[in-house]
């Protein structure tokens, strides 16, 4: 699906809106600053990076209003929706021009964006989501009030619509997303999931059947014929916290350092990644002084993306 020079468009979203905690606004800007841009040239990628998008003008126009920027139970509405539309956007036009679309984030809201822009471009895509969490709260299921734990039900246009996210269309079919790693799932969610008959690996089928089938079931159900467009949205969370301490909601039991890279080299193996997000590095964790901490983090953040783009391959 990708023109030739194949080419890497980096969408850095140093972004926060969608969750409480300080620092994950950093991730993208330590990402790069690792080398990240020149890792993936080395692989033989044209890169394009023109800098992070920090969503002033968006966060400008907002700010006489951003202590009143709550709608029920749900935080920042309006912000978010404003930085994944234009995320979309920039997404989609990457997409369109036959880039694939590496978005660093930044917390996990992004994806509502990128899975939008991804999908207006490519409409039969699928999408593989790793993650601890299911991120598919509703407005009316969320407990937190957090935007990162809804962006799935949002692109499904499940639960109540909130009127700033018009821009934003039910792209994604129940049948065509699924889950790998999860571990902490709500209740609500888990009935969400099950009313919608949405296919997820949780970690017990991780240690049940391995990831080598774990990921092969995975491609069967959304993409059985290995012939349509893949999206890869992975929240570093996904992984133990003893292999990325550094990220807002660390759950134990975790995928494996190999588990977590062995799922981004067979989604590169297809030939069919269209759109990649690595969600969720957070400097500022677990504290300011645990800098081993961060580095681990924000070297495995560089080598999933390495891995997805064909590392590996030999
Ligand atoms: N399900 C909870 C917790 C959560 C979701 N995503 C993260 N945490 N990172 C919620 O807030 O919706
Ligand atoms: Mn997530
Ligand atoms: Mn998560």
């Amino acid at each position: 699906f990708l023109s030739e020079p194949k080419t890497v468009s980096i969408v850095g979203c140093p972004f926060r809106g969608g969750q409480a905690r300080a620092g994950v606004d950093e991730g993208p800007i330590y990402l790069v600053k690792a080398g990240l841009v020149e890792q993936i040239e080395e692989l033989g990628w044209k890169v394009k990076f023109d800098g992070h998008h920090l969503f002033e003008d968006i966060e400008q126009e907002l700010a006489p209003t951003r202590n009143e920027d709550v709608l029920g139970k749900v935080k920042n509405p309006k912000l978010v929706s404003r930085v994944c539309e234009a995320v979309a956007k920039t997404v989609g036009d990457h997409a369109r021009k036959g880039e694939l679309p590496l978005t660093l984030g930044g917390d996990h809201s992004l994806a509502m964006g990128t899975v939008s822009g991804v999908f207006s471009a490519y409409p039969d895509a699928c999408l593989i989501w790793c993650d601890a969490h299911a991120d598919i709260n509703t407005v009316e299921s969320t407990g937190s009030g957090n935007l990162h734990g809804m962006p799935v039900s949002f692109l499904l246009g499940i639960g109540q619509k909130l009127p700033m996210f018009e821009w934003l269309k039910p792209v994604l079919k129940p049948e065509k997303i699924v889950y790998i790693g999860l571990r902490d799932v709500d209740k609500a969610e888990k009935k969400i999931l099950k009313d919608n008959g949405i296919k997820a690996f949780s970690m017990h089928e991780v240690d049940k059947y391995g990831i080598g089938k774990v990921v092969e079931m995975a491609l069967d159900h959304v993409n059985p014929k290995r012939t349509l467009p893949i999206h890869l949205s992975f929240d570093v969370d996904a992984l133990d916290p003893s292999v990325a301490p550094s990220t807002g909601t660390p759950v134990r039991g975790g995928l494996s350092f190999r588990e977590g890279h062995y799922i981004c080299e067979a989604i590169c193996e297809t030939g069919l990644l269209v759109g990649l997000d690595i969600m969720e590095v957070n400097p500022a964790l677990p504290n300011m002084d645990d800098k081993m901490s961060v580095r681990q983090t924000v070297a495995i953040g560089c080598s999933l993306t390495r891995a997805s783009l064909g590392e590996t391959l030999l």
